[in-house]
């Protein structure tokens, strides 16, 4: 299997998020995607290549360019106003509460605020997702990366894994956030539309719902978005996953949600795994773009699910027999000694091997 690669993740150099307004160590560190990519060198079965240079005009077809000028320019507005800090994280942002009762032109037609501080509110959806300077460096590569993965499937690959980091299904069209900053999964779900004229369907694996890219493709109705979370009632991001969630317009009856209690078992998994599956092959297209993340493991720091690493082998061997061609992105997965078995074993479930 043909892996896509980027050191340029490591400029990312998180140490610390902020967990209820205290600063804790980070989850969506740098040795997360070097883990993963030593376990597939030591694999033997994968080979690496870099990305290539997409430009931005693929990351606008899914995100408001102020969210990309936000993003280059948030470090050296910080520097700018002298605030003089290891990372930036804000400290208010737009509740729809705030807007309850005023008319729509008020939502969204006042102006994002000129300071760093209010920008990163008006951009941003939660606390957890620190900014470095190397952030919008390492957010652009991981676009490529995903980009690049897609580029080797249009070209006739039956998959390819891009390892994405940092990952991106909580960021929506502007705003980002929950260690997300572009979406890679939706850019390069629209780049495959736009190359194929194909429907294209999302299966999103990660423990968290994808609240971002449901939010992207919520009125399409030539991406279908499943996605398999721990229940939004309980968990990040606690607003949105619930499984009355089914898109509208053109895009009514193409978002999935199957929302899970906490303690859920391999079998439960599986079970789940098998509806989003005959939902995607009920539907057109020849391509399934994976939004793969590990934090359903049971160890996991932030998770609380109770997966095990055989079943994942099982997961990507039954993705794999939709028969469908995938382009697999990392997503998260914080439970850092079992990453690399994860991947490895997902992946050769993916392969048949
Ligand atoms: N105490 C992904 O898995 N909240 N993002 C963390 C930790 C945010 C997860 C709270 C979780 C974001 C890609
Ligand atoms: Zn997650």
């Amino acid at each position: 299997m043909q892996v896509v690669y980027s050191s340029a993740h490591r400029s990312h150099d998180v140490t610390h998020e902020t967990f209820l307004g205290q600063p804790t160590p980070a989850n969506e560190v740098a040795e997360r995607a070097e883990i993963i990519r030593s376990s597939l060198e030591a694999d033997g079965g994968f080979t690496f290549a870099g990305p290539t240079d997409h430009g931005e005009a693929p990351i606008t077809a899914v995100h408001d360019p102020g969210l990309v000028r936000f993003l280059e320019g948030a470090w050296g507005q910080a520097e700018r106003e002298r605030i003089d800090r290891p990372y930036l994280v804000a400290d208010t942002y737009p509740t729809f509460r705030m807007f309850e009762g005023m008319s729509e032109e008020f939502v969204v037609g006042q102006p994002a605020p000129t300071s760093v501080a209010g920008g990163l509110g008006w951009w941003g959806l939660d606390t957890s997702n620190p900014i470095v300077k190397g952030t919008y460096g390492a957010a652009r590569a991981a676009v490529d990366v995903a980009l690049t993965a897609a580029d080797l499937v249009l070209g006739g690959e039956t998959v390819a894994y891009g390892l994405c980091r940092p990952p991106g299904h909580h960021a929506a069209r502007s705003m980002a956030g929950g260690y997300c900053f572009f979406n890679n999964a939706a850019i390069a779900a629209e780049a495959i539309v736009r190359a194929t004229g194909e429907r294209v369907a999302i299966l999103d694996v990660d423990y968290h719902h994808g609240n971002g890219t449901q939010q992207i493709f919520w009125r399409r109705g030539d991406v279908f978005y499943a996605s398999i979370h721990a229940d939004p009632a309980r968990q990040y991001p606690f607003f949105l996953g619930y499984g009355n969630e089914r898109g509208e317009g053109d895009g009514q009856g193409e978002n999935l949600n199957l929302p899970q209690p906490a303690g859920l078992s391999d079998e439960g998994y599986l079970a789940a795994l098998d509806r989003a599956l005959g939902a995607i092959v009920d539907r057109p297209g020849s391509i399934i773009v994976v939004s793969l993340g590990f934090d359903t493991y049971g160890r996991d720091p932030i998770g609380d699910f109770a997966l095990t690493t055989p079943v994942y082998h099982e997961v990507g061997r039954r993705v794999a027999a939709t028969g469908r061609r995938l382009v697999i992105l990392q997503e998260g997965g914080y439970y850092r000694p079992a990453l690399g078995d994860n991947t490895v074993a997902w992946l050769r479930g993916a392969e048949g091997r």
